[in-house]
């Protein structure tokens, strides 16, 4: 499963570049056995099985003496739920041990001893930690400069505000009848900043409301905001009106 994805895009760009480094382990290479198994039945009984701890024990060891440093997370549904300000966070640490189980997870002794802190990437079930941990990593090492390419690209993009991203509108001018809006080529670089603005906090306001809850505004926001909420006031007060009107 890793190695296409080191293999392709931003990530294996940020490898060549020595922004980051990165490798998988196979957790059944550090199986003793004959048949190098890595689950057993749980104590306790049930159905599902649990991921043996010394083989587990024998691998997370092994990633960090690749980085002593490293911090090691357990990717797992009852982690703490991972956002950007985690991503921000995580690009701090000089290394990530991300541990990826599967079946119904791992020896609990294994997370005491070994596990240094637990992220989930969102309330749902995957077969595995494997997806989760490309995730993380995917999110950290965007935020790590340099490895965008485009110059300050993540200081841009979603949530480094706390809106949405506004808007955006490429090459034909006009596609299947709809134009770009005027004031995009209108090269008037104030308002051009303006409208985005706009389109962020309208965007924000429709689609994820929650966001603007949690955000501290400034005027020019706040602003906007207002002008919206005397449109909707001006509509909502003729309808009223007309109604009034009709009834008599
Ligand atoms: N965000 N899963 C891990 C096995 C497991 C269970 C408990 C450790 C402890 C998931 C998620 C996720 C399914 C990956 C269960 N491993 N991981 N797996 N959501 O659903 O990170």
């Amino acid at each position: 499963m890793f190695d296409a994805f080191w293999d392709h895009g931003i990530i294996r760009r940020a490898i060549d570049q020595n922004k980051i480094s990165g490798s998988s382990l196979n957790i059944r290479d550090f199986a003793e056995d004959k048949h190098r198994v890595t689950d057993d039945r749980p104590y306790g009984g049930g159905s599902g099985m649990v991921m043996k701890p010394e083989p587990l024990a024998g691998a997370i060891r092994a990633a960090k003496r690749k980085c002593p440093s490293a911090k090691t997370i357990l990717l797992s549904p009852q982690g703490r739920v991972f956002d950007q300000a985690v991503a921000n966070e995580l690009a701090a640490f000089e290394g990530l041990v991300l541990v990826c189980g599967r079946y119904e997870g791992v020896d609990e002794r294994i997370s005491h001893d070994l596990i240094d802190d637990e992220i989930s990437i969102g309330d749902y079930v995957l077969t595995g930690g494997e997806l989760a941990a490309m995730v993380v990593i995917d999110a950290v090492t965007r935020q790590i400069p340099g490895t965008l390419g485009g110059e300050d690209a993540a200081e841009k993009d979603s949530f480094s505000n706390g809106l949405l991203e506004h808007a955006h509108y490429t090459r034909p001018q006009v596609f299947e009848g709809e134009a770009v809006p005027e004031i995009l080529l209108s090269g008037h670089h104030k308002a051009i900043e303006n409208w985005r603005l706009e389109s962020a906090m309208l965007r924000t306001l429709l689609k994820r409301p929650d966001l603007l809850k949690n955000k501290s505004l400034r005027k020019p926001e706040l602003d906007i905001l207002k002008k919206w909420s005397r449109r909707i006031e001006e509509i909502i007060k003729f309808y009223h009106r007309e109604h009034r009107d009709r009834r008599e």
